[in-house]
């Protein structure tokens, strides 16, 4: 070990390197206690960052207002060190404490040391991004903040590069920023890791990532996870050249606070000025208390492992290289360490006293109203008696909200049904769980969707306009100009994706418009779904309005990790802290084999709850939403219907204005017999279904959903089933997929059961995928023929004399 650099080479007070060490002490503290506090009962869970204090000191330095984190669960030194978290906040998070006001980068949804700061008001309006610090909001799966980090750094390129974006002056400093990224060793493994890196390199964006190399991920130690056991060696491959820029690659040891200390500068500086991503590969890092409260590391580490852990134990480090170079006596260092010490015991204290304090004071109301009530039936001593639910919640040490309702209500269960007395004890219970869960609901059951003014939902409808001279024009051509209003209208939109930007598309939906507003605005990515999302969401958080092309539906597997664990989550697990408005465009549904045909709704919509999906049956319709989606702050798919492209269409002329409410579904044919409803490109097939059926007599209405997320907002389909009394839910998604879901949103929340005469039934397309060629398609999907048959089946069951 050797600490060469005195503190007169860096640049940096005496009084600064004291704060350092004593907020290292403070970090390290937290950590310990917050350990204790999980292994004896009082949280539920936690992971901390010992032996990464020092690396993270050092890292805060070079983090200016503006810039921007995507990191993990060790940085709360980090965190602390940018005054974005404190001791107090630690152990808010670490209860779970929900009150946004006191722990608003989590506000108890998510594990603790999950971090974020918000992007916008309570009202929805953007902050001033460039004179806070910035930290998107943490995930727990491994290298899950890696495409998203990729976004961040790249909105950098976009604002310095695109003068038109100097303007937007609260959401850069023209580019300024760098992405800070933090990843464990072992996360390195995972193919978003090498995804982002590549695409870091392609694009050159200043993206700074740190690997704390502590040498395991969890137990299994970095041979099994790294090739060569050195996560910087095997990428030299990266590493930039002369007049060949790829990634700048810079090591450093975790416990050689001075050597990191001049280790970022240099780094950081470089990211910033060229635009170039960086690297460091922080080796010999500790983990003191292990991986996480969930086992000891002495079922996994040597005993010379865990010496040579305490020898290069950062903070031992720090202290010995500041006394060794005059920078404080021992004396004067314990005295900082024992002032650390005292401020994370009392913020221990106090962040649990206000954690239980509001679950207290709801306790005392529910245990007053018990004792108070003036019935006493049911007052044998035995199990299920009121007096014994009350006593046993009385006798919970460290109660949370869950035993104060599950008392609640089991007593409301057994209150005596003979006794007049037992009203007022019903009736109080039932006000008391009224109001608590009407709270309850506040903490854990909002902000899914943006409840704010900026939500799409408040976009009004505009209806599309023709006139008498309206073309009909191919669907790809009213994408294209309604694409060519939209990049006039927003400066700050942009779409990339395979093949969006030379050639305009596969389907040219963007033809001949990167010529016109360049490549900044209209570009070509690599093939690399997950990082074309994860740049998505970047761009969507720093403010621009990206268009994220995914060329196929059944492409977005390879993005829906992300999209369910980052994107559909990101509002609800900040609390209405952030908004990533991005979205997401690709095309779907029949066309041609196995994975150009897909239309797996279910999967998606089943997984990406906190996103709207939108599926619409042509192009005007998808520009439609486009436009709408414009007009709001949430995240969205839509999902263009493959073999519409070629198809006419007529021509609005309100292109980029017209614009489609989410959640309204569309009678395409009125009827009076059966209600018909389905979505994307079935629509055309149940429309020339639905003209067979008129020759028999049969009278269809037809009904296209528009967006499955929302669903049918105003009871549409069941002022149709009011009418109709028989329904049949259509569409090419496996059976029991997404029409599945329809059925459950129209007969149990709509609560149309009551009004049918038939047995409401579905047709769908087959369990297997679907097959090459037409007649692949015809025998694995729902054709025209076989809605007329699903139809006229009903009817005749219904009236077997008449069909
Ligand atoms: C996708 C995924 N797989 C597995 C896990 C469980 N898990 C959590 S942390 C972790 C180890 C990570 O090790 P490393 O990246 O070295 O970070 P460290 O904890 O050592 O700082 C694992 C396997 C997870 N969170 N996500
Ligand atoms: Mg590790």
């Amino acid at each position: 070990m050797k600490q060469s650099d005195s503190p007169s080479e860096l640049k940096i007070t005496r009084d600064e390197i004291l704060a350092d060490f004593r907020l290292a002490n403070l970090s390290r503290n937290l950590s310990v206690i917050g350990r204790r506090e999980v292994l004896t009962g009082k949280a539920k869970f936690g992971i901390f960052g010992d032996g990464k204090e020092i690396i993270q000191l050092a890292m805060a330095k070079q983090f200016k207002d503006g810039d921007w984190r995507s990191g993990y669960y060790r940085d709360q030194t980090w965190m602390m060190a940018m005054g974005l978290y404190n001791s107090l906040k630690f152990f808010h998070q670490l209860y779970g404490n929900t009150d946004r006001e006191i722990n608003p980068g989590n506000a108890g949804r998510v594990f603790n040391n999950h971090f974020s700061v918000p992007n916008i008001n309570p009202d929805g309006s953007w902050l001033d991004l460039t004179k806070q610090k910035n930290s998107s909001s943490d995930i727990s799966p491994t290298a899950g903040q890696m495409p998203r980090l990729l976004g961040l750094a790249y909105a950098s390129k976009l604002f310095r590069h695109n003068k038109d974006l100097h303007k937007f002056t609260t959401l850069s400093r023209k580019g300024n920023e760098v992405a800070f990224g933090t990843i464990g060793d072992a996360s390195t493994s995972e193919g978003h890791f090498w995804e982002t890196i590549n695409a870091a390199g392609v694009l050159q964006v200043p993206m700074a990532v740190s690997v704390y190399d502590d040498g395991y991920g969890i137990s299994v130690p970095k041979k099994y996870q790294t090739t060569k056991g050195s996560i910087s060696e095997i990428l030299r491959g990266f590493e930039s050249e002369k007049d060949n820029p790829g990634i700048r690659i810079f090591k450093g040891k975790g416990w050689d606070y001075p050597g990191l200390v001049k280790l970022y500068e240099e780094g950081i500086a470089i990211c910033r000025t060229e635009q170039t991503p960086v690297l460091f590969h922080i080796e010999e890092v500790t983990q003191p208390q292990g991986h996480s409260t969930s086992g000891s590391h002495e079922r996994y580490k040597s005993v010379e492992r865990l010496k040579w852990e305490l020898d290069y134990d950062p903070i031992k480090n720090m202290r010995e290289w500041m006394i060794k170079e005059s920078v404080a006596t021992p004396e004067e260092l314990d005295k900082l360490a024992a002032e650390a010490e005292e401020e994370a015991k009392t913020a221990r204290k106090k962040g649990w006293e206000m954690f239980q304090d509001p679950i207290k004071i709801e306790r005392d109301a529910l245990v007053r109203i018990i004792d108070a009530r003036s019935c006493r039936c049911n007052e044998d001593p035995k199990e299920d008696s009121v007096e014994n639910f009350s006593e046993d919640l009385k006798r919970v040490v460290a109660p949370i909200r869950k035993d104060n309702f599950v008392t609640a209500r089991k007593i409301l269960r057994n209150v005596c049904g003979t006794c007049n007395k037992s009203d007022s004890l019903k009736d109080e219970l039932q006000g008391w769980l009224k109001r608590n869960y009407a709270d309850a609901r506040n903490s854990y059951d909002t902000f899914l969707y943006n409840e704010m003014p900026t939500s799409v939902m408040n976009v009004q409808p505009v209806a599309p306009v023709y006139s008498e001279g309206s073309p009909e024009v191919p669907g790809r051509q009213i994408l294209r100009d309604n694409y060519d209003k939209l990049f006039t209208k927003y400066p700050l939109l942009v779409t990339f994706g395979e093949d969006t930007g030379g050639i305009g598309g596969v389907n040219q939906s963007l033809e001949g418009l990167q010529k016109k507003f360049g490549e900044l605005r209209i570009t070509d990515t690599g093939i690399r779904e997950a990082t074309i999302l994860g740049q998505g969401i970047g761009l969507s958080l720093r403010g621009l309005r990206p268009i994220a092309e995914i060329q196929y539906l059944d492409y977005l597997m390879y993005a829906l990790q992300l999209l369910s664990d980052d994107l559909a989550t990101t509002h609800y697990r900040t609390a209405g802290g952030m908004v990533a408005p991005l979205i997401i465009s690709t095309r779907g549904h029949r066309l041609e084999g196995i994975w150009h045909s897909g239309s797996p709704m279910s999967m998606l919509i089943n997984s990406v709850r906190g996103v709207y999906v939108c599926s619409p049956r042509d192009m005007t319709r998808a520009a439609g939403f486009y436009n709408t989606l414009l007009e709001g702050n949430d995240p969205a798919i839509v999902i263009e219907p493959l073999n519409g492209y070629r198809l006419k269409e007529k021509l609005p002329d309100n292109l980029g204005e017209f614009r489609i409410q989410l959640g309204i579904p569309e009678i395409i044919n009125q009827g009076t017999d059966i209600t018909l409803v389905t979505y994307g490109s079935t629509v055309r097939l149940a429309l020339e279904a639905v003209k067979q059926l008129e020759k028999h007599d049969i009278s269809v209405e037809l009904i296209d959903v528009q967006t499955l997320v929302p669903f049918d907002r105003e009871n549409m389909i069941l002022d149709s089933i009011k009418k109709t009394n028989r329904i049949l839910f259509l569409d090419e998604d496996v059976p029991g997929g997404t029409t599945a879901y329809m059925m459950q949103e129209v007969l149990e929340n709509q609560r149309a059961w009551p009004f049918l005469d038939s047995p409401p039934k579905t047709l769908t397309g087959k369990e297997h995928r679907p097959a090459y060629t037409t007649d692949g398609d015809y025998f694995s999907k729902p054709s025209s023929e076989d809605i007329f048959d699903a139809v006229y089946g009903i009817m005749k069951e219904a009236s077997p004399e008449k069909y």
